[in-house]
């Protein structure tokens, strides 16, 4: 490599070593996965999908591709009878896109949940091409910062959606999939759920699943998710589609949206599918919620507010307004301090998003690294006295260090 290339490279192996990351969207990959990312199939073109490429030589491409569609399923316990699956799509953000463009026509309308709600930019906000192209009317949290399902409701009765779209990027409860189902249902509208953030928990069914309930109830239509936050595979993304959509899916994918696979992250991804089915990483999914618990616990002992008053999954929202710091600043001195977390809007938040309120905290990544409760209750010490404008970056240094990175 490149003498300054190989350095930053390096540099960045020796940040991410000496930092706490608190970044709910972040994981490290196994060294397995790594070394499938850097593989050969990176030089390789095939446009289409198994068997009907629109280049030769893709034989092993094309087990490898079927091979990460089988593992997908079998992650999520799918049967290929009623579920199909796409794994190409290049991250979140375009497999998002590339299913409206499938199922929606240009300007039909759609449901989303907003941003400063705790939704994604890509579920119908304004700036995104997805607010651009089509209808989207956005739902939020109700006063105790709990999804607003009377609001979805309401919204579905009065503007007659097509898709109604679920999930999020800030929301650390439950998020009730039953009861979405039986709104789409009443309104003859298809559900989307997008698990970019809760894939991992949702795989080990520490979360409830979005695909059906434990009746055996059909519940979304459609179900995309990125593969590398809690899922801890490559940076990548991939889309589910009840089998009759599929077609719709696929076409969008390909030729709609895309040109040729990136075949490295597809073999990444199919070793993340297989790493996600071990009871390690069962247990790994346990302890992120202990962690997360624990964590929030801690800051509400030092009279930190957390929206909704606590979490069940992986992220918890700061509400940083009673201690007189904001988002940004927060950002700031935690990063100083060598604890990285985002800035993040909370729900009505008063000041704009660029320095907002709020900061997310999340535990995918310190989990992988092998901390527990223990730790928590530290790092929450810690937070607080950065925030407090004390000197613990040492202090933090040497806890990350004691954890390596994979
Ligand atoms: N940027 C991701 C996150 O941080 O949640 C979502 O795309």
């Amino acid at each position: 490599m490149d003498k300054q290339l190989d350095k930053l490279n390096k540099l960045e192996d020796k940040r991410q070593l000496e930092t706490i990351n608190l970044i709910a969207s972040e994981n490290y990959v196994s060294p397995a996965i790594r070394e499938a990312m850097s593989s050969r199939l990176t030089n390789k073109y095939s446009e289409g999908y198994p068997g009907a490429r629109y280049y030769p030589g893709n034989q092993y491409v094309d087990e490898v591709e079927t091979l990460a569609q089988k593992e997908a399923l079998k992650t999520f316990n799918l049967k290929n009878s009623t579920w199909g699956v796409n794994v190409q799509p290049y991250s979140g953000s375009p497999a998002n896109f590339a299913v409206y463009a499938a199922v929606l026509e240009k300007n039909d309308t759609a449901l989303g949940m907003a941003l400063s709600s705790g939704g994604h930019l890509t579920h119908g906000f304004k700036v995104s091409h997805s607010g651009r192209f089509f209808n989207f009317f956005q739902y939020g949290v109700d006063k105790n910062g709990l999804l607003n399902y009377e609001e979805v409701e309401n919204l579905a009765q009065k503007y007659k959606p097509r898709l109604i779209v679920c999930g999020a990027s800030a929301y650390s409860r439950i998020i009730n999939f039953i009861k979405l189902s039986k709104i789409a249902k009443k309104y003859n509208t298809l559900l989307m759920v997008d698990i970019a953030h809760i894939a991992g928990l949702v795989a080990t069914g520490v979360h409830p699943s979005p695909f059906s309930a434990k009746s055996g109830q059909a519940l979304a239509d459609i179900v995309t998710t990125t593969t590398h936050k809690t899922l801890r595979g490559p940076r990548g993304a991939i889309i589910f589609g009840r089998a009759e959509l599929m077609p719709a899916i696929n076409k969008s994918i390909f030729p709609g949206h895309q040109g040729g696979p990136h075949n490295h992250q597809t073999l990444a991804i199919a070793q993340a599918f297989i790493e996600a089915q071990t009871p390690k990483f069962k247990q790994y999914t346990v302890q992120i919620i202990k962690n997360t618990k624990t964590l929030a616990k801690e800051l509400q002992k030092l009279n930190f507010n957390i929206v909704s008053g606590g979490t069940d999954n992986h992220l918890f929202l700061l509400d940083l307004t009673n201690k007189g710091v904001s988002g940004g600043d927060a950002e700031k001195l935690l990063e100083k301090n060598n604890i990285i977390a985002n800035r993040n809007t909370v729900p009505n938040d008063p000041r704009k998003p660029f320095d907002p309120s709020g900061i997310r905290i999340g535990t995918p990544a310190c989990t992988t690294r092998g901390m527990k409760e223990k730790e928590m209750k530290k790092i929450a010490q810690l937070i607080d006295k950065a925030l407090c404008g004390q000197d613990v970056k040492n202090e933090a240094k040497k806890l990350a260090m004691e954890f390596p990175t994979p």
